[in-house]
């Protein structure tokens, strides 16, 4: 599904054919489960030593690295909020997690990205509302700046490509 600069597909982020993938950190920048274990598993040992000379990342805030034996050039590393109730920043951090990687990809020249579901995993973000977050900082982004050609939301099961589709639908209409 395409939309505006945005398409929706399910599968594995490490195996997309894209200038940067995101990934879903932690503020270490040194690893972990999900999709950061399996970015870091793909990418192979270069990417942690990297990892080590550009970490710590503050919740919110992204940074850039080479991908290594990705087949994507560069991985942008985004640090999302653990969710805890929805009273504590967690959208604005959310928000600030999809503006700081957009932005880091314009600024390096990049112009297709793909990004899995930040914060939805381990740190329990609901969907629903991340996925809102996630299309409309991207849209709002894509209308203001037009470096950027497409942006490719990579959902891990069907049932989150769904989620994913259903969203866009909305706002696309709304
Ligand atoms: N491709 C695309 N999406 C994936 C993949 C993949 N290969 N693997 C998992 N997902 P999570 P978070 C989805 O837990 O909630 C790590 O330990 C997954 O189904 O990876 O931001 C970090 O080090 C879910 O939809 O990230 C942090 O400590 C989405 O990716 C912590 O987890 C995000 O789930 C970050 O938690």
């Amino acid at each position: 599904m395409k939309e505006g600069g945005i398409a929706i597909v399910q599968g594995d982020i490490t195996r997309m054919k894209v200038d940067a993938i995101v990934n879903a950190a932690n503020t270490s920048l040194l690893g972990g489960g999900g999709v950061d274990g399996a970015i870091h598993r793909a990418a192979g040992p270069q990417l942690l030593a990297e990892c080590r000379t550009v970490g710590p990342c503050p919740t919110g805030e992204s940074r850039i690295t080479g991908g290594y034996r990705l087949p994507a050039p560069y991985v942008i590393h985004t640090v999302g909020p653990v969710w805890q109730g929805g009273a504590h920043g967690e959208d604005q951090l959310l928000a600030s997690c999809y503006r700081s990687a957009l932005r880091l990809a314009t600024e390096h020249g990049l112009s297709t990205l793909a990004f899995p579901s930040i914060s939805t995993g381990a740190y329990r973000f609901p969907l629903d509302r991340a996925c809102r977050i996630a299309l409309g900082e991207t849209l709002r982004f894509l209308r203001e700046e037009d470096s950027l050609a497409e942006v490719t939301f990579v959902c891990f099961t069907a049932a989150d490509r769904e989620v994913y589709r259903r969203i866009l639908a909305e706002m696309s209409v709304s």
